[in-house]
């Protein structure tokens, strides 16, 4: 943790690492946590107390209480499932009122957005993205050429504006020969867009920057994952925002130099939701063995995870564009009662071994794995690292040398208790 700097949580894999639940475990540690990019195509899972929560768009600061939750400029809010959220939270008793700020540079999802998305998958056809159908793409597609429509535009001719861009979308889709129908959607939306006016809508680059000269601790809270970064991702199968470290910058209006630690989560294994290459990706039993145990299903969509196993190769790339300080390794009890644990070290492509994460991932890679015994102890109750098996020590001590970054917190298991922070 550092103060006077934001320190930045990123998933280092496909997305679902398990940020929700780290960032509750941090969160106490900080005075103020923010999102800088994604919206509601993002699931932060959290259990505590025996009751499941899944944020969208809405910071993990806001269970702890005393804390203040940015959603930042970066993100696209969908008013209507922002509402759904919001309403759902204060009804199990937390209020959100007082601790969340919402950037007025953060642009809207249009209802039209929405039709746009499920229009542009359907011209792929066989090379669909596998969206989460929240138009996210479309969104951001509007913010970079100019023509979005921000949660600032609310207090201002905001009827017109709205309309403008509808029709130009509406355009778009006649175009496409999309047929739609958005009434009910459109009626929620737009109570979405009241609901939204209760809350702070601030500039939110100068409350973040306050803060820090004020000497507060910010955490700000990636969202999807690296392999998901619109540059860096396995592109054209990403997400539309840069998901990786600097993102966090650019979503939130600090200064490079304002970033601290960097943590990088990653599972003990590799999943991906939607479609695009995944070089270690499982076909076989394994594979629905460790979706099974590891319960990989989308938190948006319910979808079914592929599964894989870890990626050492995509890891380091991704350790690398990140600038990651600390490794948090998630779910390492799914494999608990495994005998063999495999890592990808290399690949090979078109019978060349390379150790390194190239252009095209798509074609012709073949993962060569290191075998490692595994460590058969269910050790879902461990309370310290003196409790680890030899073999599991011996996994974290590979994975260390490999990665060449330290592994600070590990995760035994979904609740808030089972987590290990090494010294
Ligand atoms: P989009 O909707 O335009 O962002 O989709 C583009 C690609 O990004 C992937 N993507 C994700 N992958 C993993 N988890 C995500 N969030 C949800 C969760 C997923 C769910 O956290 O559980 O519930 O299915 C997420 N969001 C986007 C997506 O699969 C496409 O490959
Ligand atoms: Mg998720």
């Amino acid at each position: 943790m550092s103060t006077g700097k934001v320190d930045v949580l990123l998933g280092l894999q496909w997305g679902d690492e398990g940020k929700g639940k780290v960032v509750d475990v941090l969160t106490p540690e900080y005075d103020v946590i923010a999102r800088f990019q994604g919206g509601p195509n993002a699931g932060h899972t959290l259990e505590f107390n025996g009751e499941k929560y899944v944020l969208r768009s809405i910071p993990s600061g806001i269970f702890q209480g005393g804390k203040i939750n940015i959603i930042g400029n970066g993100v696209v809010l969908a008013p209507d499932l922002f509402m759904d959220e919001a309403k759902a939270l204060e009804a199990s008793g937390h209020n959100l009122k007082d601790c969340l700020q919402i950037s007025k540079k953060a642009h809207l999802i249009m209802p039209t957005h929405r039709v746009l998305d499920a229009a542009y998958e359907a011209s792929k056809g066989k090379n669909k993205v596998g969206t989460t159908g929240k138009g996210i793409g479309p969104t951001y597609t509007d913010k970079i050429s100019r023509n979005g429509l921000r949660v600032g535009d609310i207090f201002e001719n905001f009827a017109e504006k709205y309309a403008a861009h509808k029709e130009r979308h509406a355009n778009i889709l006649k175009s496409m020969n999309f047929e739609y129908d958005i009434t009910d959607v459109e009626k929620r939306w737009l109570e979405g867009i009241e609901y939204l006016r209760q809350f702070k809508i601030v500039d939110s680059e100068h409350e973040i920057n306050a803060a820090l000269k004020g000497g507060k601790r910010i955490l700000s809270e990636g969202a999807q994952g690296t392999m998901l970064d619109v540059d860096f991702g396995s592109y054209p199968f990403v997400t539309s925002s840069n998901t990786i470290c600097a993102g966090a910058c650019v979503g939130l209006g600090i200064g490079p130099n304002k970033i601290g630690e960097v943590y990088g989560i990653m599972k003990a294994y590799c999943t991906r939701v939607g479609a695009g290459p995944f070089p270690t990706e499982l076909f076989d039993e394994t594979g629905a063995e460790i979706r099974r145990i590891g319960h990989e299903y989308g938190a948006v969509t319910g979808r079914e995870r592929r599964c894989g196993w870890i990626d050492l190769v995509a890891l380091k790339y991704a350790i690398m564009v990140n600038g990651v300080t600390q490794l948090i390794m998630m779910k390492s009890d799914v494999l608990d009662g495994f005998s063999t644990i495999k890592a990808c070290v290399a690949y090979k492509q078109n019978g060349k071994q390379i150790d390194y994460f190239p252009y095209n991932i798509e074609d012709g890679i073949e993962p060569v794995y290191k075998e490692l015994p595994g460590w058969k102890t269910d050790m879902t109750k461990f309370t310290s690292e003196d409790q680890f098996p030899k073999a599991f020590k011996d996994y974290i001590s590979f994975l260390e040398s490999e990665l060449e970054t330290p592994i600070k917190i590990i995760s035994i298991g979904p609740d808030r208790d089972q987590t290990i922070v090494r010294n």
